[in-house]
């Protein structure tokens, strides 16, 4: 796709994004058949790949449209670094920085996740529009996400991690990764069933990078199968991941973020191909195109459908 053409995806010095009316879309109508694809979207002063960037809401309205119209079926709308290190950010600023983001963007009609830790945050950028809670937590900073997400009724994304940004670090260790990481999921899972939300809601993802070393990220993605068996579907997210720069390191250097695309695009279509609904990334058609191929391949045949298409 040309995306000169594409109003609102011009340079950032260009005027406000044109927001055409079009069908709002919601949850229901994603694709299946195919893995989807969700495109990151940081307002954050220091995400590791892209931090910076979009600070400015016009500026990361723009980027979300770029998202949309090269293929992104669902955009990751966050407004806190969760890079080991990063600073905690006040909820307010957080919100401050997503709202008039989320609010553009399902005018537009994008399908939109919230990456948010924060329950007043998720409730604000579901209020505003957004379709998917996305909480990197494991539920180790706030209570009150599990009784939010049974009032709300949206899917919910429960990744697991261990201690926060500024010390996860000190909690990777593990004797058998997959099998801790499993059992503690069962257990935060339990806890989201209890407070009353439906097995329906729940998205399940083993948090790579998260609390996680390079060995650790490839043992999970090596028996990536075994966490169909909670029943729910599967979000992975390698993007630009360090394990990634590692592996592509020369003469020891690590290769630079954007250099990991083409192994991020490789991962995803692995995971693609080992079932998972969805995949987090940075650069969107690359992997659009590697979970194309990955679907042909398994079906024998493109396999998307549309539902009410
Ligand atoms: N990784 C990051 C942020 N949010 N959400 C989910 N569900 N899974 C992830 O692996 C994940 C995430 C870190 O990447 P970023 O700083 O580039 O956004």
């Amino acid at each position: 796709m040309n995306l000169a053409a594409v109003p609102g995806t011009g340079p950032a010095t260009s005027p406000l994004p044109v927001v055409r009316p079009s069908k709002v879309k919601e949850f229901s109508d994603l694709p299946t058949g195919r893995t989807l694809v969700m495109g990151v979207l940081n307002i954050t002063e220091d995400s590791f790949s892209d931090g910076g960037r979009y600070v400015n809401a016009d500026d990361a309205i723009k980027h979300g449209l770029r998202l949309m119209y090269s293929g992104a079926d669902i955009i990751d709308v966050g407004g806190e670094s969760t890079r080991p290190g990063a600073a905690f950010v006040d909820p307010e600023v957080e919100a401050g920085r997503i709202i008039p983001v989320v609010e553009a963007l399902s005018k537009a009609g994008a399908v939109i996740s919230v990456d948010t830790m924060h329950v007043s945050t998720a409730r604000a950028a579901v209020e505003a529009g957004a379709h998917i809670i996305n909480d990197v937590s494991g539920l180790t900073h706030e209570t009150g996400m599990p009784e939010l997400v049974a009032e709300l009724g949206v899917p919910y994304v429960l990744m697991h991690r261990r201690g926060d940004q500024q010390n996860m670090h000190d909690f990777a260790h593990y004797d058998d990764v997959v099998g801790e990481v499993l059992a503690e999921l069962g257990e935060l899972r339990q806890t989201f069933l209890d407070a009353g939300v439906k097995p329906e809601q729940l998205i399940i993802d083993p948090g790579l990078g998260f609390a996680k070393e390079a060995p650790h990220n490839w043992a999970l993605l090596h028996r990536l199968a075994e966490f169909e068996a909670f029943g729910h579907p599967v979000l992975i997210g390698t993007s630009r991941k360090r394990f990634l720069g590692s592996l592509l390191s020369s003469s020891g250097v690590p290769a630079a973020a954007e250099a990991r695309d083409a192994a991020t695009a490789a991962t995803s279509a692995l995971a693609a191909a080992a079932g998972v609904w969805g995949v987090r990334v940075h650069e969107v058609e690359a992997t659009y195109d590697a979970v194309k191929v990955a679907t042909a391949w398994i079906h024998g045949g493109s396999g998307e459908t549309v539902p009410g298409a």
